[in-house]
């Protein structure tokens, strides 16, 4: 069980995260694979650590851009959680050159 982020605990930890911005009680980014099956790959690489952490994102896949969207639902906001995932997401998007 993760609890709830403070204001403070959110932004300082998203400065280290280039690309995710907050919505609320959310965080998104959006990547732009160099072509549609790459942008495939970002999911498929996304949904194995999605399984790994056992905490899951809302996708959204247009030809070849990819948005994230992350939010804890069981706590009605962020936690630990997303920002641990959306490193994980900047990792995969890194590897893929996306
Ligand atoms: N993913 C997200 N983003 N939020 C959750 O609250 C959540 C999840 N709950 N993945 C998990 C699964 C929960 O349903 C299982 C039982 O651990």
């Amino acid at each position: 069980m993760s609890r709830l982020l403070t204001d403070e605990e959110i932004g300082r930890q998203l400065g280290e995260l280039p690309g995710w911005t907050r919505q609320g009680g959310e965080i998104s980014a959006s990547y732009q694979a160099p072509d549609f099956p790459t942008a495939v790959r970002l999911v498929d690489e996304v949904a194995l650590e999605a399984e790994d952490m056992d905490h899951h994102p809302d996708i959204d896949i247009r030809w070849r851009t990819v948005k994230f969207v992350l939010s804890t639902h069981s706590e009605g906001g962020l936690t630990q959680l997303d920002v641990e995932l959306a490193h994980r997401v900047t990792q995969a998007a890194a590897r893929l050159k996306a």
